[in-house]
């Protein structure tokens, strides 16, 4: 046995303490150091210690940094399985080993005093020298570890050599979901310190609720004094607790820091304080005496061109996101983060799950045998990477809970590890998902329980219970967001919980056309991978909001906005997009109303979710839109509703609208905050005031009221069936309209089209793959054929079916109109027993690829789909085919518009189609077969055609990537149904 893997934490650091800044001197060693790989330890380059070794011939490699992300071995990622064999605590011989040295020079006054050099992060462990000396071994990756090297330091040429190791004893502790990376990847500082200096300290700020004062104890090792100058508290003795008088709170909502300084007669340690008390009293986690809801993500720390070396204006622009997003708490999964990024939460608000740098989840391949989490021989390394994280954290008022670690299975180490964690810090409650039975955490905590389960823990828990993880964000979803909320929101005990996750790790690659894209496991070569399921975040790998984010704010607002129950009796069929039951099947103006007349007596419902705050920090606005045209707009009065409470929050009287006509009442930022500037939208809520027209029924004339009276344009007429004919032939995967002879409309005004057929396949989300896709498949979805059974008058009778199967549906296709305004009723009946749900249900057409410019009236401006579209707004938008394409990482089905009433496309003259009905909406220049067959976005390549597909519904998305499939009320069945469309040529 080696030091590489023995069990122990390693050799040589100086105990755990607080990680701050003081004035005392300090020098960052980050910059590029000499670097050299081998691919083992035996053919490492022996004496890099000794200032006489001749590193001329090494490469240079930017400390910290990840080596894989700069050229050297190749990053892998595996989720669960260990990529060496469960051998513990033995990691493979071929344990590539990056050699870093570097010289560097200290100010004469650093060799009279005691100086400690510190590592941040060293993934997985290193062994370090300086001047010859060796100092010591480290493990534990994403933990601080410091040595004392004031004796050997000399003012020139000091020769610091770090030999680290990809693979070690710690590896086998260190089995989180993502990209195995090594090397010194966080910080390296060498910090002067003075004697008689403040080595380490812990201040506690306790609130009092009831009383509204502050309350101080700090622990300090030495004489010190501690200075508020805000709080007129000015070298008070931190021998005893110190009353800070009335204070403001520290809450996530109101990141109250008071500045200060603790100081000794030899260094000052500025602060920034927060008052707050975490308790758990009748079940349930209370912030200051109130329960809190947990609005929370799992951060990882990627970046998609350094790795986990995260920059600071990265990790800045998380928490920025975050709080724009109405998020308001990050568990740190699952290692504790950059110290900076503490920092951040602390100074914008965030309640933090800080996580300990723990998981052998690959011992759940071997049925946990030899698991290390019950093993005595690693109690030391688990008690260990405990402490390191409470003492170097134990400063922060964002951090409410301690985490031992994730997937580690149960066992003595991890209930040794609570046990210390309680005796030195009674101030915070333990959390760890792995104790099923909660035998020593104080916080009742699942992954991935579905909306029943939650039902049931709701009902009968008497701890407090979150979700550390769910709602996973793979791919296209998560759906069934909203019925969690419900669930956080009736059960007191449900404290909500952190979606998985706040990021795709992806890698920026680029192609052999060096086409840009990102990577994901497998791209390297990997033997042993776990493919995209590293991407399942919340944003992009460069941050870019995917929907899921849009809709997970909308799902989290601080404040709803919705119709008052009052103007639902009166008004005719107010419905709300975000809301729920919607008023008709389609989620929108189910009703018909009558003639033009201005709308009185409007009200809306504004109900305060905050936690603490009322809702002066906010201005509440109203527009109406009339077809989606703003007609009028105007500020409201601020309602005063404290937390908890609503209130109703009267409109003024609106114009008179003829045609479909929504009031959107949003709440912004009132001013500038820290986090975003004044006008920032928090919170919106619509209320259809005049519900659409009921569209007429099939047959002659314009059938939509909207019509704006284009379109008259003829011209082009017959010879277009010819080129389309040719169109066809390109095998874009879509096969024409087996009508035969052809009645089928071949364009619209001129316009070639390949005519609207039944389609029921979409390419499976992430979300699709591991519930529904393989029955699907199975079933022949992805493969449908058609027969014409008849076709007279325009009216085409068609039996599509899958092969190898008897059951089917019945097509019928009636066209009327005439060259520049056709109208198309296609009637749906399912025949036999269709086994399982459908992707879609709707029809696929196709256009030629000028018309790219897009218009519509209807939800957006994001995608959204049956259980993800509360951040779906009626109105209208304009975009492009491009654009509506969401460019997830791994590619799938995506871009649907929900309740479509009109779409245009256009080419840049304006020439083009409308298309007039009640569809969903999804465009794209290349066919679902394609989008199927696509790896990497850079697989998708576009065709001369514009693809639509015009949905009666499609499948909800769920979250069976990982968790619970499509709720039953979101499933589409084969059904009867009918849908009804309007195609109008536009422009000359
Ligand atoms: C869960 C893990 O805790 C998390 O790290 C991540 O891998 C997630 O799954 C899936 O992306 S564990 C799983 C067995 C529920």
């Amino acid at each position: 046995m080696s030091y590489i893997d023995d069990v122990s934490p390693g050799y040589g650091a100086l105990p755990p303490r607080a990680a701050f800044s003081s004035d005392a001197p300090s020098l960052r060693l980050n910059g590029d150091w000499r670097f050299h790989l081998s691919p083992s330890l035996a053919e490492a380059p022996s004496g890099i210690e000794h200032d006489s070794f001749d590193d001329t011939a090494w490469s240079t490699l930017a400390v910290p940094s990840n080596w894989q992300m700069h050229g050297f071995g190749k990053p892998a990622y595996t989720n669960v399985q260990y990529p060496f064999p469960v051998d513990p605590p033995y990691v493979p011989s071929d344990n590539p080993t990056g050699d870093y040295r570097l010289t560097f020079d200290v100010p004469a006054a650093w060799l009279t005093q005691p100086v400690v050099l510190r590592f941040d992060g060293i993934d997985s462990c290193g062994r370090i020298w300086l001047n010859g000396t060796e100092l010591g071994v480290t493990r534990g990756s994403r933990l601080p570890s410091e040595f004392d090297v004031g004796s050997l330091l000399r003012e020139n040429g000091n020769v610091l050599a770090v030999r680290v190791h990809q693979w070690s004893s710690g590896s086998y502790l260190e089995d989180q979901d993502m990209w195995w990376l090594s090397g010194i990847f966080r910080d390296v500082t060498l910090l002067a310190r003075p004697t008689g200096g403040i080595s380490d300290y812990w201040l506690r700020a306790d609130y009092d609720h009831v009383s509204g004062r502050g309350h101080i104890r700090v622990e300090v090792d030495g004489p010190a004094w501690l200075s508020i100058p805000e709080l007129g508290i000015l070298r008070a003795s931190t021998d005893s607790s110190i009353d800070a008088g009335v204070v403001e709170p520290w809450t996530a909502e109101t990141p109250r820091l008071y500045e200060g300084y603790l100081a000794s007669d030899h260094e000052r340690v500025p602060l920034r304080i927060g008052f707050r008390t975490v308790t758990i009293e009748d079940g349930e986690l209370k912030v200051n005496g109130k329960r809190i809801l947990l609005k929370g993500v799992n951060r990882h720390e990627h970046h998609p061109e350094l790795g986990r070396a995260v920059p600071l204006e990265t990790a800045l622009t998380d928490v920025l996101l975050m709080k724009q997003h109405n998020i308001n708490a990050v568990r740190t999964s699952h290692y504790p983060p950059d110290p900076a990024f503490l920092d951040l939460c602390d100074e914008y608000g965030l309640w933090v799950i800080d996580e300990c740098d723990l998981e052998t989840h690959g011992f759940s391949e071997v049925g946990w045998a030899r698991n290390p989490s019950d093993d005595p021989q690693w109690a030391d390394a688990y008690l260990d990477r405990m402490k390191r994280m409470v003492e170097r954290d134990k400063n922060h008022p964002s951090i409410i809970i301690w985490s031992l670690g994730n997937e580690a299975h149960t066992g003595r180490n991890l209930a040794a590890m609570s046990a210390w964690t309680r005796s030195r810090d009674s101030t915070r409650p333990v959390h760890y998902e792995g104790d099923a039975g909660c035998e020593y955490v104080d916080i009742y905590s699942r992954m991935y329980a579905s909306h029943a389960e939650v039902d049931e823990i709701g009902r009968t828990t008497t701890m407090p219970f979150i979700q550390c993880e769910y709602a996973h964000a793979m791919g296209n979803g998560p759906g069934g967001l909203l019925e969690y909320r419900e669930l956080f929101e009736k059960y007191p005990r449900c404290q909500g919980g952190f979606i998985w996750e706040w990021l795709d790790h992806g890698i920026r690659q680029v192609d052999a056309d060096s086409r840009p894209y990102f990577a994901y496991g497998g791209d390297f070569g990997e033997t042993i991978h776990d493919g995209s399921f590293v991407i399942d975040g919340l944003v992009f790998p460069d941050r870019t909001p995917s929907p899921g984010l849009h809709e997970l704010k909308k799902i989290f607002e601080p404040v709803r906005i919705s119709p008052s129950p009052a103007e639902t009796a009166t008004q005719a069929a107010p419905a709300l997009p975000g809301g729920r039951p919607a008023s008709s099947v389609s989620g929108v103006g189910g009703g018909e109303k009558g003639s033009a007349e201005a709308v009185d007596n409007l009200k809306v419902v504004v109900a305060n979710h905050y936690d603490y705050s009322g809702l002066e920090q906010l201005s509440f606005g109203w527009k109406l839109e009339e077809d989606g045209v703003e007609v009028a707009s105007g500020m409201l009065p601020t309602p005063t509703v404290g937390p908890g409470a609503e209130t109703i929050l009267e409109l003024p009287k609106m114009p008179e609208t003829d045609g479909e006509s929504w009031v959107t009442v949003t709440a912004s930022l009132a001013k500038d905050t820290a986090w975003a500037t004044a006008n920032h939208p928090i919170a919106w809520g619509q209320l259809n005031v005049k519900a659409r027209q009921k569209p007429q029924g099939q047959g002659q004339g314009q059938g939509q009221g909207q019509g704006q009276g284009q379109g008259q344009g003829q011209g082009q007429g017959q010879g277009q069936g010819q080129g389309q004919g040719q169109g066809q032939g390109q095998g874009q995967g879509y096969r024409r309209h087996n009508l035969e002879p052809v009645e089928t409309p071949q364009h619209i005004g001129g316009i070639p089209m390949q005519a609207p057929k039944l389609d029921l396949w979409r390419a499976p989300t992430e979300n699709d793959k591991p519930s529904d896709e393989k029955i699907w498949r199975k079933n022949g979805l992805h493969r449908l054929q058609h027969r014409l059974i008849s076709e007279e008058n325009g009216v085409g009778k068609t039996r599509v079916a899958p092969p190898a199967r008897a059951f089917g549906m019945h097509v019928t296709y009636t066209w009327t109109g005439d060259e520049t305004t056709l109208n198309l009723k296609v009637d749906i009946e399912p025949e036999g027993e269709w086994p399982c749900t459908l992707p879609r249900l709707g029809l696929r057409m196709a256009i030629p690829k000028e018309f790219g410019n897009v218009e519509w009236f209807g939800g957006g401006p994001n995608e959204a789909y049956a259980d993800s579209k509360q951040a779906s707004a009626i109105g209208r938008y304009k975009s492009t085919v491009d654009e509506m394409q969401t460019p997830y990482v791994f590619p799938q089905e995506n871009g649907n518009r929900k309740e479509v009433r009109w779409a245009k496309l256009t080419n840049d003259q304006a020439e083009g189609i409308k298309i007039a009905g009640n569809f969903d909406f999804t465009a794209r220049r290349w066919t679902s077969e394609h989008l199927d067959a696509a790896k990497h976005t850079t697989d998708l390549e576009p065709t001369d055609w514009i693809y639509l597909n015009l949905d009666i519904a499609q499948n909800g998305l769920g979250t069976a990537s990982c968790g619970p499939g499509v709720l039953p009320q979101y499933q589409l069945h084969a059904h009867k149904a009918s849908i009804e469309l309007t195609f109008t040529r536009l422009g000359s």
